[in-house]
C-alpha cells in the first residue's frame, strides 16, 4: 500500500545528528541546553531504534510471504548486556553514530557506560540463549526467542566485609528504549482450578479446564539486528499483568482496596529471576513463572499459525521449538493441551505433532540441578497438565513394555513420575519423551548424558541423542570487545573474516611473524591497561599492567573450584616470603554466588580475605596481586576477557557442560590452563596440545578415584608445600577476624570436598610453572596465543546455530537483502 511506505532514514552523519537532537527534544522531551548525559544516551537510543525496527518490519514481511519454516526458542533466561554499542555495531553505524554524536558535543564512551545491563539470566545458558538469537539474525534464520521481562534482573553483587552482598537491580528504572510494549498481544494464563472431563459421541474424551485464577502475559518486543544490516529478529518478553476481572471483584466485594491490592499479586510472576543456576529450587512461584510464559509463547505460535492461514495438522512443518533445558518443559503438556482441547485433535495425531515440533537442551548433569515437581504441586497449579502427562508416561510405558518385556527396573527408571522421593514429576524426562532430538552441549557431555543421566532412554530411541558443541557470538566477543585484536586481523588478512570466522585459520601464519607477535602484545597490554584502570576505580587497587594476567570469571561454585586457584594464591605467595624467584602476576577472579549458596558465598569471603593479605604485604613487592572484581556481568566480561593472558577452566572433569567462558577467552588470545572437561576438550583438539595447559584427572579417573574413597587429607602426605599451605589457610593466617571461616574452608578441602581439589593439587601447580615458564618467552607465548585466535573459528555461535539448523530444526535462512 503506498500510502504506507516509509520515507527511509538515512544513516549519513548529518541524518543521524538530526534523529538523535529531534529525539532528544520530541521522544525525551529535554531542551538540549538541559539534557543529561543519561537524556543523551536514550536519545541516541530511540534515534536507532526507529532504523531497527525500520528493517524488522521488511523482516517480517519477507518471512509472512516466503512461507518459511520458524524456529522458536524458549528459555527463562536472556543475558543480553547492554544493546546501545551491540545495535549500533551490528547495524553497521557505529561510527558514524560516534561522529553524530560528537558534533552534538557528546562523548559515545561517557554515556554508553550509563546503560544498564539487561542481566535476565544466570550465566552460561542465559548468555548462550542471547548469542543464538543474534545469530539468527545475522544468518538469516527466521528465529523467534520468547521469555520473561523480570522487572528486577540478576542481582548486583557488592562486596561489604569481603563479603558478597546482594542488592536489587532495577534495570528499567529509567525506561528502556530498546523494548516496544505490546498491549494488544496479550493471553490469558491459566492457574490453578480444576478440570471437567466430557465424554464426545466419537468415543473420545475433552476436557475443560474451569475456573483457578487467570493472569495476563503482555508482550514486550526487542528487535535483535544481525551484523552489519541483515535480519532484524524479535525477541518477545512476556510481563505479568492483572486481568480486569480485579476491578469486577470491587463491585461484587465492595471491597476495592482488597481488589487493588490483589491486582500486584499477580504481578509478581514477572517481578525476579531466580539466581540459581546449579540447583533447582522447588518454589511454587517458579512453577508459575514457568508455566507462565511457556502459555503465554505457545499461544502466541499458535495464533501466528493460524493468521498465516496454515492448517494445525501442519504445525510441525512450520514451525520448530527448541526448549532451553527443562525450564520451559511443561510445553509439552501445553501443546497437548491446546492441541487436544482446543482443536479437538485426537490423542496419536496430537502427540505426533507435539514430538516433531520440540527439541531440547541439556545444560548440566549435576542432579541437584535436574528440576523435578512435587506431583501434589503440580497437581494443584496445573490440574490438566498433570492430567496429561499421566497420559503421555502411560503411552510411552506401554511403547516400552513393548518393546522391552518384563523389564520392570526398566520402567521404573524411565517412567516421567519418580516415585521414590515422594512422588515428583521428573521434567527431563518429560522433554526426552516429547521431543524429536534431544542434545548435549560439548562432545564429553552428550556422551556422558548417553552413558549416565539419559543411558536408559538412549536404549529406547539411541537416534534421539546428538551433540551440538556450544558457540559464541564473534561480533560482540571479539569485535565489540577487542578493536586493537580486530584491528590487527583485519590488518593482515583483510575483514571477511568478520562474515566467516573459518576466514581466520588465514591468520594463523602470523603467528610466526615477528612484527605481529610484537603487535599482537602491544593490543594485550593496552587491553590490560583498560582493565586495570577499570579494577582500580571498583576495587581502589592498582595493579600493574605488565604482568601476567591470570583470570577465572565464572559463577561462584564448589564444582568450578575457585579454591584450587586460590591454593595456588597462597603458594605464590609463600614462595616470594621464602625468598623466591616467581614470575610476576594478577590473579582476577570475578563471579555471582547464589544467595542461598552459603559455602559459594564463604568462598567469595575467603577470596577476598586472601586478597587483602597478599596486597597489603611489602614482601610481595608488587610481584604478586589478587583481585576480586564485583559484580560480573555481560558489560564487565567485554573488558576483563581481552586482557586476559591465561584463561582458568579447572572445573573437575565431568561436571562442566561446557563452558562458554573459555571459548571467549581463547579467541581473545589468552592460553588455556584447563582440565579435560566440557568443551576444553574440543579447544585442546583445535588450538593443538602445545597451545594449551592440560592437567588433573580426566572423567573417567575422576569416578574411578570417587570410587577409592581416598580421604583428601591423604594428598597432603607427598606433597608437603600443600600442608603448609591448608594449614595456614585452616589456622587463620589469612584470616581477617574470620578465622572461623577459614578453618571450615581448610576441614571442608581435607575431610569432605567431593570435588577433589586436594587431588588434582599437585597437577594444577605443575601446569602454571609451565604456564609460567612459556610466559617468560614472551615471544613463544605470543605465537602460542595468536595460533589459539587463529584456530577457534569452530566456536563460533554461527556454526553451533547451523548445525541447530540443519540436524534439529529442518530449517534454511532467509536472508533479506539488505538495503540500497
Ligand atoms: C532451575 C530451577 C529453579 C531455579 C533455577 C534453575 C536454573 C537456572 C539456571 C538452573 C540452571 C541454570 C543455568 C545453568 C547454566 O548456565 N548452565 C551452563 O550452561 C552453559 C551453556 O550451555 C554451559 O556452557 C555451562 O557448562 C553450564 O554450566
Amino acid at each position: 500500500n503506498p500510502r504506507h511506505r516509509l520515507s527511509p532514514l538515512t544513516c549519513d552523519a548529518p541524518g543521524l545528528r538530526q534523529s538523535i537532537r529531534d529525539a532528544l527534544v520530541r521522544v525525551v522531551g529535554k531542551d538540549p541546553d538541559l539534557a543529561t548525559p543519561r537524556d543523551w544516551l536514550h536519545a541516541v537510543s530511540f534515534a536507532i531504534r526507529e532504523r531497527i525496527i525500520e528493517r524488522r518490519v521488511v523482516t517480517r514481511r519477507q518471512f509472512a510471504e516466503e512461507d518459511v519454516k520458524r524456529v522458536y526458542y524458549l528459555s527463562m533466561e536472556y543475558l543480553i548486556g547492554r544493546m546501545l554499542e551491540a545495535n549500533l555495531r551490528n547495524m553497521g553505524i557505529f561510527e558514524v553514530t560516534q561522529q553524530a554524536l560528537q558534533d552534538l558535543g557528546v562523548d559515545f564512551r561517557e554515556i554508553a557506560r550509563l546503560e544498564e545491563d539487561a542481566a535476565l539470566g544466570n550465566g552460561g545458558l542465559g548468555r548462550l540463549a542471547a548469542c543464538i538469537l543474534e545469530s539468527m539474525a545475522t544468518q538469516g534464520y527466521p528465529g523467534y526467542g520468547y521469555g520473561i521481562r523480570y522487572e528486577y534482573g540478576m542481582f548486583q553483587q557488592h562486596i561489604e566485609h569481603f563479603r558478597q552482598v546482594e542488592h536489587p537491580d532495577n534495570w528499567l528504572r529509567y525506561g528502556n528504549p530498546w523494548e516496544f510494549p505490546r498491549p494488544e498481544k496479550t493471553f490469558p494464563v491459566r492457574f490453578y482450578g480444576y478440570v471437567v472431563e466430557h465424554h464426545r459421541p466419537d468415543g473420545e474424551t475433552s476436557c475443560n479446564w474451569e475456573n483457578g485464577e487467570e493472569v495476563l502475559a503482555m508482550a514486550y518486543d526487542y528487535p535483535t539486528a544481525g551484523y552489519e544490516r541483515r535480519n532484524v529478529n524479535n525477541l518477545r518478553l512476556w510481563a505479568a499483568k492483572a486481568t480486569r476481572d480485579f476491578d469486577l471483584r470491587y463491585f461484587n466485594e465492595g471491597d476495592y482496596i482488597r481488589a487493588v491490592a490483589d491486582k500486584n499479586e499477580s504481578e509478581t510472576i514477572s517481578m525476579v529471576l531466580y539466581p540459581n543456576d546449579a540447583t533447582a529450587i522447588g518454589k511454587e512461584l517458579r512453577l508459575k513463572q514457568e508455566y507462565f510464559f511457556v502459555s503465554a509463547s505457545l499461544q502466541d505460535i499458535f495464533d501466528r499459525h493460524r493468521q498465516l492461514e496454515y492448517p494445525i495438522e501442519e504445525l510441525a512443518d512450520k514451525a520448530a521449538i527448541q526448549l532451553n533445558d527443562t525450564h520451559p518443559a511443561i510445553a509439552v503438556a501445553e501443546c497437548m493441551r491446546l492441541l487436544l482441547d482446543e482443536h479437538r485433535i485426537p490423542w496419536d495425531q496430537a502427540w505426533t505433532i507435539t514430538q516433531n515440533l520440540f527439541s531440547y537442551t541439556n545444560h548440566t548433569l549435576m542432579p541437584e540441578a535436574l528440576e523435578t515437581w512435587p506431583v501434589a504441586l503440580m497437581e494443584r497449579v496445573l490440574p490438566r497438565h498433570m492430567g496429561i502427562i499421566y497420559r503421555i508416561n502411560h503411552e510411552f510405558i506401554e511403547e516400552v513394555r513393548h518393546r522391552f518385556p518384563g523389564e520392570h527396573e526398566f520402567f521404573r527408571r524411565l517412567s516421567i513420575i519418580d516415585e521414590e522421593h515422594g512422588r515428583r514429576v521428573r521434567m527431563a524426562h518429560l522433554a526426552v519423551i516429547g521431543s524429536h532430538r534431544v542434545n548435549g552441549v560439548a562432545a564429553l557431555h552428550t556422551s556422558l548424558l548417553k552413558q549416565t543421566l539419559f543411558a536408559d532412554f538412549s536404549r529406547v530411541w539411541p537416534e534421539r541423542f546428538v551433540n551440538v558443541t556450544n558457540g559464541v557470538t564473534p561480533r560482540l566477543w571479539m569485535i565489540q570487545a577487542n578493536p586493537g585484536l580486530t584491528e590487527l586481523i583485519d590488518s593482515r588478512i583483510g575483514s571477511d573474516w568478520k562474515f566467516d570466522l573459518d576466514r581466520l585459520k588465514q591468520f594463523a601464519p602470523y603467528a610466526s611473524d615477528e612484527a605481529t607477535r610484537e603487535a599482537f602484545r602491544a593490543v594485550k597490554l593496552r587491553n590490560k591497561e583498560r582493565l586495570a584502570a577499570l579494577v582500580h576505580k571498583r576495587t581502589g587497587l592498582a595493579i600493574r599492567p605488565d604482568v601476567m594476567y591470570d583470570v577465572q570469571i565464572k559463577r561462584i561454585h564448589e564444582y568450578k573450584r575457585q579454591l584450587l586457584k586460590l591454593l595456588h594464591v597462597i603458594e605464590l605467595y609463600q614462595r616470594i616470603r621464602d625468598g623466591e624467584d616467581v614470575l610476576p602476576r594478577v590473579v582476577l577472579f570475578a563471579g555471582k554466588a547464589a544467595p542461598g549458596y552459603q559455602r559459594a558465598k564463604d568462598i567469595i569471603a575467603v577470596i577476598n580475605e586472601v586478597a587483602d593479605i597478599v596486597n597489603h604485604d611489602p614482601a610481595m613487592g608488587d610481584r604478586l596481586k589478587c583481585v576480586f572484581f564485583p559484580n560480573y556481568e555481560v558489560s564487565s566480561a567485554t573488558i576483563i576477557i581481552p586482557a586476559a593472558d591465561l584463561s582458568e577452566q579447572i572445573s573437575t572433569a565431568g561436571f562442566e557442560a561446557s563452558g562458554t567462558g573459555n571459548m571467549k577467552l581463547a579467541m581473545n588470545g589468552a592460553l588455556t590452563i584447563g582440565t579435560l572437561d566440557g568443551a576444553n576438550i574440543e579447544i585442546r583438539d583445535a588450538v593443538g596440545t602445545e597451545n594449551i595447559f592440560i592437567f588433573g584427572m580426566t572423567a573417567d579417573r575422576v569416578s574411578a578415584h570417587r570410587a577409592q574413597g581416598i580421604p583428601p587429607g591423604a594428598h597432603l602426605d607427598s606433597h608437603p608445600r600443600l600442608r603448609s599451605m591448608v594449614e595456614a589457610l585452616r589456622d587463620g593466617f589469612f584470616s581477617n577476624g574470620g578465622r572461623h571461616l577459614h578453618a571450615e574452608i581448610a576441614r571442608y578441602l581435607l575431610e569432605e570436598d567431593p570435588f577433589f581439589v586436594l587431588a588434582d593439587y599437585a597437577a594444577y601447580s605443575d601446569a602454571c610453572a609451565q604456564a609460567d615458564r612459556l610466559y617468560q618467552d614472551a615471544e613463544a607465548w605470543s605465537e602460542a596465543a595468536l595460533l589459539n585466535v587463529a584456530r577457534m573459528s569452530h566456536f563460533s555461535i554461527d556454526r553451533t546455530v547451523r548445525e541447530y539448523a540443519e540436524n534439529i530444526w529442518n530449517v534454511l535462512p532467509e536472508p533479506v537483502p539488505p538495503p540500497c
